[in-house]
Parts: structure tokens; C-alpha cells; sequence
């Protein structure tokens, strides 16, 4: 896209200084970025002493076989340890880790000091079931305080976690369990959403039923919504208040070599099989551990913390279980959807745990903004004094309305660039430093470096759009892909030479500040020109009647792709009354602030969005409905009956010009 669209969707631009109390007082000030310049390693080998280590490691990081990257090779230490029992040991005991608020409006608080009991005694409990270092676990939990406590319990053995998303189906759950070779499977009965139980039990018994899957040797069950009719497997299958609760609530942690593997994470990928991305120890709980510092600028002592993110990807694991804890936070766990019983719900719970640093994901700021701004207006949200953003591209639109209706125009936004591979923030601003530009992730923080190059990895100049790379290791970055090495090389180390390919399109624009234009696959190309998914819909989101948007590059015989919009309206406003008018002004709404390539060939207004529960857009069904083809795999949907009403929506008369 031309250099024009960029500079006029910044047109009205206007940059955000940090509040000056914040600027004061800050975790971390612009000196961290000279600092990291001058010697980056030394810098990270610094942040690294935030951590407890049973042995100091006395090397950073060891690049002689590259991409597979060792940090802090030589030091020792507890994962779990670092999260809980060394708050307890300094004193800590009593503050409160996890404000748990269930879906039916049940509530428990736990401080550290019991967190390490729970933590404890589910350690001993996977030691009884002869759970060792090494072996992989896999936990398939709702949103409950179990789901914390069984990560730390398998961290504090050694057993690296396979955590796979409450809302995927048996046969995701199956895929995952072989591919790690699971030796135990954590689970409740169900968890509670949108006003109802729902059940989780019975898909690890369907995937149990899968070849493959043989090694799974016990099922520890948690009960959860109390459902009655569960099947059980004498011999297998264990409830969580048998097992648990009678265990010993003392456990000595083991250290574990900073390399140890901590976490398998799948991501599914545009296509094949779901890729297990490996984490280890040291280098990522130092990696979290400090941006959890330094973009949220959490102070531990006053702070609420609340990511509202699942525990299933990774945001869940970094945010949630390991940058809070590692940090000594409070932080509010949720186990429910933003709007049962009402659409107040995220609000309510802000006002009621005075939260003070909220981290969510632009489609939830989306839907938000559609209800109405008077549904967050009805709750005192003073506390709040860090937004942060995660999960796409936040368009300018939405990330002024958050700013201003949920952080009183008063809060920095940080727009937080990263990926489940990257392991925790990357490109973020700092909210005591930066001066913020809604929708851009701007610069990559103290230690981490990133740009932009063109096909032939040429860095490109400011002003320009290209390819997001990573030049330099990073303390957090995957180790491998889950036995597939090759895999590992091919699709992130071959694309340019010696450096990290994100996989996303990205822009510096005229100050250097980066811009992300979501995933290379989703760019269009349209009569020659490249036209960012990103930029167009985040045109059409500009205009006031629409609050989300979704676009997509439909195989054309004339332009090669031919620009397909689908589009949600703001408020319960009906558009079948003026529909062809209303899309024919956000057509030209689109032209005038793109130009008139950028122009949709067609835009339909729709009453929801395929997404998966991270909150991402499947552009790929949206791609086959506008193709009409018959819809790809669709496991990883939120709601799959969305993709039957869109379709229903269609054949609609293409537009002409
Ligand atoms: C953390 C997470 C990674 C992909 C990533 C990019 C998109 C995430 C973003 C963003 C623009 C941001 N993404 N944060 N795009 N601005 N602030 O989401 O991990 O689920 O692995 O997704 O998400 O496309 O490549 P993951």
C-alpha cells in the first residue's frame, strides 16, 4: 500500500505523553534503552538476576549452533520456586495471588501462602502418579484457580506442560496429547460459560479413545460444575479432591538446569498439523518476568493486575501464570465470557477488585465499543492506570475509544507485539517513556531487536512497509518446534538469512515507529498493488457506523483478488432497511481514505465474525465463503454456527464498479 494511505490513516493523529505522576515513578525509564544498546547481553544477564536461581549462571547466552539458542546455560533454578514459595519466604505470605471470580458469581481468594500449599500438594500428587523431570502433562482446564496451580505444580516437578485450550474439541485434544506423548491429563467435569455448564470430561474421553494416545496412564478430574452423569474409567481416571487434598502440602522444589523444557504450546498454523512450541526455563521467566515489569510497570505492592486472556494460549501463560506470579502481583483470574450475566460484567469486576492494569485484545475493546459507551460509563473505573493490547492490530478507532471510555482519558495504552513462538512482549511501548500513537506497537522494548526488510532483506527506510524480522536471539524465543527441528528451521530461519521471520507484514512510518499489518497471508493483492487486510479494515472501522471489520482478498479474474468486506454495525442498528445505501458510503468511505484501489469490491453486513477464542479473525472461512467454497477446518472456531449465518447471507450481487 502506497505511503499516502499510511499518512493519511495518521492524519489525525496524535501522540499520547505518559501522565507525568507515571513518568516519575516508573518501573523503567528511557535509560533502559541506552543501556540494552550499549551491551546487550550484560542487559539481559542483569534482568535475569530479578529471578531466584539455585546456581547463578555465569554465561547469557551460548549462539554456537544457531537458531538453537541456550540461555543462561549454566544457572539452576525452580520455575515454581521463583513464583510462589520465594513471596512466601520474603515475607509475603498473606497477599492475595489470585482473586478468582467463577462465571455463576462463586469467588475465592488466594494468597501466596496457600497457593504454595495448593501448588504443593498437586506436586506430590503427579509424583504419586509417577509423574518424573521430563515428562510431558497435559491440562485441559476451564478458567479456574486449578489451572494455575497444576502449570506451577508440573514446573515445580520438571514435567513440562501441554496446556490445550478448554474450547477445542476431542480431536484437537487428541492431536495434541500424541504429539506430545502425554503421560497424564488434567481436567474438570466442566467449567461455566455463558450462564451454563459445559462440558469438558467427556472429550478427553473421546480422545482417549484415539490411537496414539495409549500412554496416558491416569485422568485427574476437577470437579467443577458438579454435571452428574460423568463417565469414569476405574484405574484411570482420579477426581482432583481425592488425590490432592490428602497430600502432603510440603514439597522441596528440585532445581532444574535453566534449559529444562517448561512448556510445550501449540499453535495451529495456517495449514498441517499444529506446531508444539517449546519453551524452557531460565531465559523465559526472565524474558517475562521483566516486560511484566516494565509494560505493565506493575508495582507489586498496590497493583491489581487483570489479563483477561485464557489460560490456553499463550498470553494466559505469560501474563496470567508466569509474569504476575514470577513478580509477586494480585491479579484477578476470570472465568467467563465479558457478558453473562450482562454486558457490564468486565466493568463490574474492575470496580469490584479496584484493578488497576487491564490487559485484553482488540476484539474485545470491539465489542465493548459496539454494546455502547454507557455500559462502561455505569462503573467507577478510576482505579484503572495501564491499558494494554494484545492479539491483532488495534486500529486507531478502537484504541482511542479504550483509551477514553475505559481508561478516562487518562491511561497510556500499550499496543504489545508478540507471538506464542516469541514467548512473551517484544515491540511495545513503555507507559512511563513512550509517547503512545494509537494503532502502533512503535518500538521494540530495552534488549530486543527488531525491523522491517523487503523481499530481498534489505532493511527498509522509514516511510515503508515490508516484512517484520527479529535480527537478534531473545532470552524467551521457542526453542525448537516439538520434535520436528527441521520444521523449526524451515518455517522461521529460512525465509532470511540468520534472522527470526514473524510471519507478519509490517511498516516503519516516517518516525520510525513500527506499524503491524497482520499475517503476510492475509496481505491482498489487488491489480498489482499489495494492500494490507489490516489497513483497509481498519479504514471501514473509522467510519461511525461500523464497529468491526474483517476483509479479505477473493481470487478475481480481473485484479487477481478483488477486496471482500465483512463488517459488523455499531449499536443494534439495522441496516436491512438501507443496506445498498450504507454499503455503497462505505465504499467510498474506504476510497477517500485509501484511494480508490483500496475501494471493496464488496462488503457485507454481518451480525458476528469467525474467531477463535484468542480473539483472531479466521480470515481463511472468510476467504472460502467469499470464493464460495466449501469452509476449511473449523476446530478451532469460537462459535462455528457464525460461518452458517454468514453463508446464509450470500449469494449477494457483487458491486460493479
Ligand atoms: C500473543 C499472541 C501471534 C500473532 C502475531 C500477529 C498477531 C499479536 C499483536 C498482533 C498486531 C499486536 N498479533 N499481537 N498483531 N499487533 N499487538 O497473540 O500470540 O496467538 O501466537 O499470535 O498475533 O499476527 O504474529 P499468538
Amino acid at each position: 500500500m502506497s505511503n499516502e494511505s499510511l499518512a493519511n490513516l495518521l492524519k489525525e493523529e496524535r501522540r499520547f505523553a505518559p501522565p507525568a505522576a507515571l513518568a516519575e515513578q516508573a518501573n523503567v525509564t528511557a535509560e533502559a534503552y541506552e543501556q540494552a544498546r550499549a551491551d546487550r547481553l550484560g542487559f539481559w544477564a542483569e534482568q535475569a538476576r530479578r529471578l531466584s536461581w539455585h546456581t547463578e549462571p555465569t554465561q547469557t547466552l551460548d549462539w554456537s549452533n544457531p537458531p538453537f539458542a541456550k540461555w543462561f546455560a549454566d544457572g539452576r533454578l525452580n520455575v515454581a520456586y521463583n513464583c510462589v514459595d520465594r513471596h512466601v519466604e520474603n515475607g509475603l505470605g498473606d497477599r492475595v495471588a489470585l482473586h478468582f471470580e467463577g462465571e455463576p458469581g462463586d469467588t475465592r481468594s488466594i494468597t501466596y501462602a496457600q497457593l504454595q500449599s495448593e501448588v504443593s500438594r498437586a506436586a506430590n500428587a503427579l509424583l504419586e502418579l509417577g509423574v518424573r523431570p521430563g515428562d510431558r502433562v497435559a491440562i485441559y482446564l476451564p478458567m479456574i484457580p486449578e489451572a494455575v496451580v497444576s502449570m506451577l505444580a508440573c514446573a515445580r516437578i520438571g514435567a513440562p506442560h501441554s496446556v490445550v485450550f478448554g474450547g477445542f474439541s476431542a480431536d484437537a485434544l487428541a492431536t495434541r496429547i500424541k504429539d506430545a506423548d502425554a503421560r497424564v491429563v488434567i481436567t474438570a467435569d466442566g467449567g461455566f460459560r455463558r450462564g451454563k455448564p459445559s462440558a469438558l470430561k467427556p472429550a478427553v474421553d473421546e480422545a482417549l479413545t484415539r490411537p496414539g494416545t495409549e500412554d496416558v496412564r491416569s485422568v485427574l478430574v476437577v470437579r467443577r460444575t458438579g454435571q452428574e452423569d460423568i463417565a469414569w474409567t476405574e484405574g484411570r481416571d482420579l477426581w482432583w479432591h481425592d488425590l490432592v487434598d490428602r497430600q502432603s502440602d510440603r514439597h522441596v522444589p528440585e532445581a532444574f538446569d535453566a534449559e529444562h523444557p517448561l512448556f510445550i504450546l501449540y499453535t495451529s498454523g495456517t495449514t498441517g498439523k499444529p506446531k508444539g512450541i517449546l519453551h524452557t526455563s531460565g531465559g523465559y521467566l526472565t524474558q517475562i518476568s521483566y516486560t511484566h515489569h516494565a509494560v505493565f510497570d506493575l508495582k507489586p505492592e498496590s497493583d491489581v493486575f487483570w489479563c483477561t486472556a485464557d489460560v490456553g494460549w499463550v498470553t494466559g501463560h505469560s501474563y496470567i501464570v508466569y509474569g504476575p506470579l514470577s513478580n509477586g502481583a494480585t491479579e484477578v483470574l476470570y472465568e467467563g465470557t465479558p457478558d453473562t450475566p450482562h454486558r457490564g460484567r468486565w466493568w463490574e469486576i474492575v470496580q469490584k477488585y479496584g484493578v488497576t492494569v487491564l490487559y485484553t485484545a482488540p476484539t474485545a475493546i470491539r465489542a465493548a465499543m459496539k454494546w455502547g459507551d454507557d455500559i462502561p460509563a455505569g462503573f467507577d473505573l478510576s482505579s484503572l492506570r495501564v491499558l494494554g493490547s494484545v492479539g491483532e492490530p488495534i486500529n486507531p478507532e478502537a484504541w482511542v475509544w479504550y483509551r477514553e471510555h475505559i481508561g478516562g482519558g487518562r491511561t497510556p495504552v500499550v499496543d504489545t507485539w508478540w507471538q506464542t513462538e516469541t514467548g512473551g512482549i517484544m515491540i511495545s511501548p513503555l507507559p512511563g517513556v513512550t509517547a503512545t500513537k494509537p494503532g502502533s506497537a512503535q518500538v521494540p522494548i530495552p534488549g530486543i531487536a527488531a525491523t522491517v526488510v523487503d523481499d530481498e532483506a534489505r532493511e527498509v527506510p522509514n516511510g515503508s512497509g515490508g516484512y517484520l524480522v527479529l535480527t537478534e536471539p531473545w532470552p524467551s524465543m521457542l526453542r525448537t518446534i516439538w520434535g520436528d527441528d527441521q520444521r523449526f528451521l524451515d518455517t522461521y530461519w529460512s525465509r532470511f538469512e540468520g534472522r527470526y521471520f514473524a510471519g507478519d507484514g509490517a511498516k516503519k512510518d516516517d518516525d520510525g515507529d513500527i506499524w503491524l499489518l497482520g499475517r503476510v497471508d492475509d496481505v491482498m493483492l489487488v491489480s498489482g498493488h499489495n494492500i494490507s487486510t489490516t489497513e483497509v479494515e481498519s479504514a471501514l472501522v473509522s467510519h461511525p457506523r461500523v464497529a468491526e471489520a474483517a476483509v479479505v482478498g477473493a481470487t478475481d479474474p480481473q485484479t487477481t483478488q478483488a477486496i471482500c468486506a465483512f463488517v459488523i454495525l455499531r449499536g443494534d442498528e439495522d441496516a436491512s432497511a438501507d443496506e445498498s445505501a450504507l454499503v455503497e458510503e462505505l465504499r467510498a468511505h474506504v476510497a477517500k481514505q485509501l484511494g480508490p484501489i483500496a475501494k471493496p469490491k464488496r462488503i457485507l453486513p454481518v451480525a458476528e465474525l469467525p474467531k477463535t477464542r484468542s480473539g483472531k479473525i479466521m480470515r481463511r472461512l472468510l476467504r472460502d465463503v467469499a470464493e464460495q467454497r466449501t469452509l476449511g477446518d473449523v476446530t478451532t472456531l469460537t462459535d462455528s454456527s457464525v460461518m452458517d449465518l454468514i453463508q446464509a447471507k450470500l449469494p449477494a450481487a457483487p458491486a460493479e464498479d
